[in-house]
Parts: C-alpha cells; sequence; structure tokens
C-alpha cells in the first residue's frame, strides 16, 4: 500500500517545529496528498485512541492530543507504512535512531511529535478517520 496516516501532534505545531517536520518528511521521499490544520475533540482523541482505552496513559494522552492544533496528512510513498515508521522512529525519543523525526523534534514519550500508522489496516482506517470518501478518492 501507498498510503499512511501521519499526525503531527500538538506538542511540535505549538512548538513551530511543524514546517520543518513537513520538510523532512518530503525530503525522506514522501508526498504529502491531503492535510489540513485541525483541533481534535475529546470524543475525536477517545475514538482515534480506542485501542489504547485500557492503559494507564490513555486520559493523559487524550489530554495531550486535544490541547492544540495537530496536522492530520496521508503521506504516500512505497511501502509507505514500513518506511514511516522508520523516518520517524521509536515511540519514545530517547531510543530514537540518529536522524528520525522523533529524534530531532520529540519532546518525551507522549509529547512525540508526530503519529504514524502501524499496519496497512490501520493506514486504512486512520485515513478515513480524517479524510473524506471524496478526498480519499483522489489519493
Ligand atoms: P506509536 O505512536 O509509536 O505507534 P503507540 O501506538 O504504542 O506508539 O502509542 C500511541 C501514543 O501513546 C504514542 N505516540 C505516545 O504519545 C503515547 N504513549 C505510548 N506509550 C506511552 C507511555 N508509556 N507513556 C505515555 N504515553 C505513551
Amino acid at each position: 500500500m501507498r498510503h499512511t496516516l501521519a499526525i503531527i501532534k500538538p506538542d511540535a505545531v505549538s512548538a513551530g517545529r511543524a514546517g520543518k517536520i513537513w520538510a523532512h518528511l518530503e525530503g525522506k521521499g514522501f508526498t504529502v496528498r491531503a492535510a489540513r490544520l485541525t483541533r481534535l475533540t475529546r470524543a475525536q482523541a477517545e475514538a482515534f485512541y480506542a485501542v489504547h482505552r485500557e492503559r494507564p496513559f490513555f486520559e493523559s494522552l487524550v489530554s495531550f492530543m486535544t490541547s492544540g492544533p495537530v496536522i492530520p496528512m496521508v503521506l504516500e510513498a512505497d511501502d509507505a507504512v514500513a518506511r514511516f515508521r522508520e523516518a520517524i522512529g521509536a515511540t519514545n525519543p530517547e531510543d530514537a535512531a540518529d536522524g528520525t523525526v522523533r529524534k530531532l523534534y520529540a519532546e518525551s514519550i507522549e509529547r512525540n511529535a508526530i503519529h504514524g500508522s502501524d499496519s496497512d489496516e490501520n493506514a486504512e482506517r486512520e485515513i478515513g478517520f480524517f479524510f473524506s470518501e471524496a478526498e480519499r478518492l483522489s489519493l
């Protein structure tokens, strides 16, 4: 599959790092095919992260993800999901490889600058969460 869903998270947007991250991703060979600036409601953040509902960090994650604007985006590349996971690095920036988005721009395991889908199945679900059928048909 050639598409994945990224979200530039509130820490990066509010720190003025969204443009640098966008440019970094383009430099790694991803084409931005759809994007918008939006602020998640609590209901939207809870639904997006529903798989983590039972995790101890769920409440904190939802509060963080609703704390300011985010930029969901559809990125295109061959083998997009795997290549994007590689480009963003480990969830915890302390473990992220040099040159990855999280190593360069993340503050902590929670405030970790960017989200990336972890499978083709989730990429499809997550793209559908943020973008309309009309937008998806134009990809
Ligand atoms: P990833 O974003 O690398 O796929 P997930 O799906 O395990 O990581 O976690 C989703 C989000 O939940 C992370 N991006 C991070 O913001 C937050 N998170 C994950 N693990 C922790 C943790 N141990 N403590 C606080 N927040 C966490």
